[in-house]
């Protein structure tokens, strides 16, 4: 049998490079679509890098955006995919309240440009389409846990493009017959996560925090609880939706939900340390209660490690989602593998040695830069 062809749109983010790596493990040929930018923006994909002076690569990077249709029309042209992971989006929940507009051309209508350019080639029949869906949709949530069948309502100008971006996917597989699913991804993260994505915000952080480079974290919504699992198990899910008989949609979660509180409690004791939480709302904080013995780190019983700063709450919140994953262990035989201890651990784990580094160069006279968003 020849080799199943992938492209990945997103290919340099989270998802796309965890997707780019299990589908190269499984004998496809991979193409990625990044975008052009001023530095280099492969770095969670460097590992896969192949030489493009080199014949037969079976990783091919083209550059493009969701907002030009003629780039997608050509690259999909020239690419003849045997399946499209569009996993490309301007993701960030609170920055779509100051981009909204961008946010819509780049998740709502670029969706529609890739399904447009799969029906203008006339690759109905052959190429099959991943859409990257949220537990967003739920939004203002309207059952718990929520399932397929639970009804959406959107609470952001993201969740709103990704509602039709949703729909025109469930539209193009009824209209044209198209193999095309909806895969509603609950929260899922990593060592690789964006750094301004509450939880590697936090990890990274706390990380800085026990090595004295940082004093304090700030964070918003304290009290929002979520569903989170690890992106490495959540892109086999991708995959096994598009190797199904029927084109389905599905919902991906570990069934279990924390809220960010808990998450900063969790982080913080893989370090050693114990908070004790003080005030409500935007008086909250979080005080050093104990470290444990024999860690050495940089912090001491009565420091203020973590505040609330009301610049990051939104306009309107999602304060609340819990997936059933129900239908995906039935259909795909798919389950989260890894615990949200084990999803802990292992990113404070890389932002510790991250933070080493930076630690390392500060003592021999080279400064780091310090970004906090
Ligand atoms: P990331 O933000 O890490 O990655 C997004 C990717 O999209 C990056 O490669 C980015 O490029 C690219 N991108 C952004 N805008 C454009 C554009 N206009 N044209 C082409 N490429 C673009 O997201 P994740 O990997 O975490 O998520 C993957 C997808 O899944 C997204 O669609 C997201 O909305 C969705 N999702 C994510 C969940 C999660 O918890 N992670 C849960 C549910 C859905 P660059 O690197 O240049 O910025
Ligand atoms: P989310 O993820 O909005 O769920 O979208 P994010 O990590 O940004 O927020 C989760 C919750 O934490 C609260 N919060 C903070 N969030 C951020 N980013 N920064 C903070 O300082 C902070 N303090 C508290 C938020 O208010 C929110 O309630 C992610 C993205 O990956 C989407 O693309 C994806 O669709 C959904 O997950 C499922």
């Amino acid at each position: 049998m020849s080799q199943k062809i992938a492209l990945i749109t997103g290919v340099t983010g989270q998802d796309g490079a965890y997707l780019a790596e299990f589908l190269l493990k499984k004998g496809y040929i991979v193409h990625g679509v990044k975008r052009r930018a001023s530095l280099f923006n492969t770095d969670r994909i460097d590992h896969l890098y192949q030489d493009p002076h080199v014949e037969n690569r079976n990783f091919i990077l083209h550059y493009g955006d969701l907002t030009d249709s003629t780039n997608l029309i050509r690259i999909i042209q020239q690419v003849q995919p045997d399946e499209i992971y569009n996993l490309a989006a301007q993701s960030h929940v609170a920055v779509s309240f100051e981009t909204p507009e961008y946010t819509a051309n780049a998740d709502a209508v670029g969706t529609l440009r890739i399904l447009e350019a799969i029906r203008i080639l006339g690759l109905e029949k052959k190429t099959r389409f991943y859409q990257a869906s949220t537990s967003e949709l739920y939004g203002l949530v309207q059952e718990v846990p929520q399932k397929e069948t639970t009804p959406f309502y959107p609470r952001s100008p993201y969740a709103v493009a990704k509602l039709y971006a949703y729909w025109i996917t469930v539209n193009y597989r009824e209209a044209y017959g198209m193999f095309a699913c909806n895969g509603i991804l609950f929260n899922h993260e990593s060592p690789i996560r964006g750094e301004t994505f509450v939880t590697r915000k936090i990890t990274r952080a706390m990380a800085r925090i026990a090595l004295g480079l940082q004093d304090c974290l700030f964070l918003g919504n304290m009290n929002a609880l979520r569903d989170w699992g690890h992106a490495r198990d959540y892109v086999e899910a991708q995959w096994l939706m598009l190797q199904q008989e029927e084109p389905e949609d599905f919902v991906i979660a570990t069934g279990v939900q924390v809220s960010v509180r808990d998450f900063v409690d969790a982080a913080a004791a893989e370090l050693g340390i114990k908070l004790r939480w003080e005030g409500e709302g935007v008086e909250e904080v979080g005080v050093v209660a104990s470290v444990k013995d024999g860690d050495s780190v940089n912090v001491s019983p009565g420091q203020t490690i973590v505040r609330v700063d009301p610049r990051y709450f939104r306009p309107t919140e999602v304060e609340t989602l819990l997936g059933d994953p129900s239908k995906a262990r039935e259909k795909l035989g798919w389950t989260a593998t890894t615990s949200l201890q084990e999803l802990v651990s292992e990113m404070v784990r890389c932002d510790l040695e991250d933070a080493q580094r930076d630690e390392l160069c500060r003592t021999h006279g080279y400064s780091t830069f310090d970004f906090h968003e």
